[in-house]
């Protein structure tokens, strides 16, 4: 595919949830040595410890934040319910197992066909998916996010970088290449809900309020113990210091004060809210977020948008940096990609409120 393909469907999209964030600082130069111990993510997959879920106890928080990114604006308190959350994303061993179970086919093995239709070019409304394709070169302008996404036909949920790429060995890698109907999909199965972002932002807090981090106040970059992020030059040269390239097994970092894992950083993970900048008039108690109305004006030409949290493997310090609680990004209803996945909820019944 053409850069100038790339760039119009990026154009169309608006870009928005393929790490469009604003650059914190100029990039380290590509190879500036960082001298610190890789962590054995080998080692860790399906760890005994990180199946199933924690349930979280209600309670009070400060949502959002004043001092960070204005998307993020403004903070302020809010009541959540008690709800139980998967410790883990939901990895591909799991979402196989629903496949298996329904037969079910991803949006983007399906492909978008008429939806965008008029919208789109046409060699992007067959199945498919954004693909993080690193440039040789390093880069000046990061507006220009097609420098390292690509559109791949044939990548899904089984081929996560596209045909010849395969999930053997990845069975308890998050799940991506998932649009948020296909998450949906997998959480009615299983008798349960997307998060709320304010459920969400709740549980990734870990009992920290108003902490910057899910650990803490500090970012040090040299702990990289703490979540599976980007080191090194974005996006030429991730040096993976935190022993993952790409996605990690579930669970492989140090878990939050609630016991949940990778709530910073592995994977981007939908939350239902539709997608507005800023944080609007909330109501103070389980907030639902905008309604579609409100959020169609924040929508790009395949129309609205709804929210994912958390960052990724591909967020930087220097590039991204969403790798915070209160950090969040906007995501196309119809697209995947191979940093974004999900992870569930369930609601008990005295604290439904009547969400769904
Ligand atoms: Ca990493």
């Amino acid at each position: 595919m053409t850069t100038r393909h790339r760039t119009a469907l990026l154009a169309a999209l608006g870009v928005s949830g393929f790490g469009a964030g604003l650059v914190l600082a100029l990039p380290d130069a590509p190879g500036t040595p960082v001298a610190r111990a890789a962590v054995a993510v080998d080692a860790c997959p399906a760890r005994a410890d990180a199946a199933g879920e924690v349930f979280i106890e209600g309670g009070r928080f400060t949502m959002g934040s004043d001092t960070e990114r204005q998307e993020e604006r403004t903070a302020h308190a809010v009541a959540v319910s008690s709800f139980f959350i998967d410790r883990t994303e939901v990895t591909n061993a799991a979402f196989a197992a629903f496949v298996e179970a329904t037969g079910y086919v991803t949006l983007a093995e399906r492909g978008i066909g008429e939806a965008g239709r008029g919208r789109l070019p046409d060699e992007f409304l067959r199945p498919g998916g954004m693909v993080f394709a690193p440039p040789s070169e390093p880069v000046g302008d990061f507006t220009d996010v097609s420098q390292w996404w690509s559109w791949v036909e044939g990548a899904s949920w089984r081929h996560p970088e596209g045909p010849g790429s395969t999930i053997e060995g990845r069975e308890h890698h998050p799940v991506v290449q998932v649009s948020v109907e296909d998450a949906y999909a997998y959480a009615k199965w299983a008798g349960r809900a997307l998060p709320t972002e304010a459920e969400w932002e709740y549980a990734a807090r870990g009992g920290l309020d108003g902490a910057t981090y899910t650990w803490g106040d500090t970012y040090d970059p040299a702990d990289t113990a703490k979540a599976n992020t980007w080191q090194g030059a974005f996006p030429t040269t991730d040096e993976a210091t935190d022993g993952a390239h790409g996605t990690a097994p579930a669970g492989c970092y140090e878990a939050n004060g609630y016991g949940l894992y990778d709530m910073a950083g592995n994977v981007w993970e939908y939350v239902q809210n539709w997608w507005v900048p800023g944080h609007p008039a909330a109501k103070a108690s389980d907030p639902l977020g905008p309604t579609l109305r409100e959020a169609l004006p924040h929508g790009t030409a395949i129309g609205p948008q709804v929210t994912v949290k958390g960052g990724s493997w591909l967020c930087a310090p220097v590039y991204c940096a969403r790798f915070r609680p209160s950090a969040r990004q906007p995501q196309e209803l119809a697209l995947g990609s191979n940093h974004i996945g999900f992870r569930t909820v369930r609601r008990t019944a005295d604290a439904a409120g009547g969400r769904t």
